[in-house]
């Protein structure tokens, strides 16, 4: 199919709900200043921006109980969800510009959703330096962003799971992590727990991006809808500043390109979270345009001379 058959859809979700640190609610128009829409129809996608999602400011009170904003989390993810929905009903990709990654329980429900109705196997590739899965029991903050992989497994608060009609989003062998290098205690004992598969920075240091991708990939077919949850914070932060939540020691820009270009060969890339990103933390938006130029390799755009 041609990019201009390709609608891509681009959501914005300004919140930083879910997050410790102000200023994610940001991240959307700092992704159009660094020219995503533009770049995108560069490549000849037919591209729609659907502007930004309205939802209830962050009251950046401590939690009743351990989670906290949860009423105000509900609300976003419950836009976003009909917002992707729609997408998906439409036939385009969705693009969902964050905000913080606790969006991202929405976005992949609707996902799901979409991907069972279709008879679609469901792959989600989670690009992140945290593994996320944390819950209101194990988490050190009550920060909503630190567990939606949980949520989305069917652990979390039932008023955050459920919501693909399934009590589980994802099968646990429905998800890779790549990048990972800062996981709390309990966490890695859930990931021990549910079997969760992780391609941490170890593994990219002793294998290299390119085995790691050819693993992370392997059992993408043209049944599987591929879903990229892309934090930001994944890329190491001398090249990715911008990020509330930054640890040294991540994949460089070129590792990252490698990753894109490799999910890009796939052509099974089905829908897409840009989250995490922080312009208040960021250099003259340096970290918005290294995504952009990330996202471009993600939809295709290659250096390959050959
Ligand atoms: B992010 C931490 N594990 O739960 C927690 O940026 C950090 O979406 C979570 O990956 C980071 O608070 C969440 C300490
Ligand atoms: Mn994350
Ligand atoms: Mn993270
Ligand atoms: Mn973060």
């Amino acid at each position: 199919m041609s990019n201009a058959n390709v609608t891509l859809e681009l959501i914005g979700a300004p919140t930083d709900v879910g997050a410790s640190v102000r200023g994610a609610g940001m991240g959307p128009d700092a992704l159009r200043v660094a020219g995503l829409p533009e770049a995108l129809a560069r490549q000849g996608y037919a591209v729609v921006d659907r502007g930004n999602l309205a939802g209830p400011a962050t009251p950046w009170t401590q939690p009743p109980s351990g989670l906290r904003h949860l009423d105000e989390v509900i609300a976003w993810n419950r836009s976003v969800y009909q917002a992707i929905d729609t997408a998906l009903g439409a036939g385009h990709v969705p693009l969902m510009m964050g905000g913080d990654h606790c969006l991202a329980i929405g976005s992949i429900s609707a996902v799901a959703w979409h991907a069972r109705k279709r008879g679609k196997k469901l792959r989600v590739l989670w690009l992140d330096a945290h593994s996320d899965v944390n819950t209101e029991a194990t988490s050190p903050s009550g920060n909503l962003h630190g567990m939606p992989v949980s949520c989305l497994l069917g652990h979390g608060p039932a008023v955050l799971t459920g919501w693909s009609g399934e009590r589980a989003a994802l099968q646990h062998d429905a998800i890779r992590f790549i990048g990972i290098r800062s996981v709390d205690g309990d966490e890695k004992e859930a990931i021990r727990t549910l079997g969760l598969n992780v391609f941490d920075m170890r593994h990219i240091d002793e294998h290299g991006m390119r085995t790691t991708m050819t693993e992370a990939l392997q059992d993408v077919d043209e049944d599987t809808h591929l879903h990229v949850s892309f934090d930001l914070d994944c890329l190491d932060p001398a090249d990715a500043p911008g990020v509330g939540t930054g640890v040294r020691g991540g994949p460089t820009y070129r590792e990252m390109q490698l990753c894109m270009e490799m999910i890009a060969d796939t052509g099974r890339l089905g829908s897409l979270d840009v989250v995490e990103l922080n312009p208040a933390l960021d250099v003259r938006n340096q970290t918005a345009e290294v995504a952009v130029e990330l996202i471009e390799s993600l939809f295709g755009k290659s250096t390959l001379v050959r």
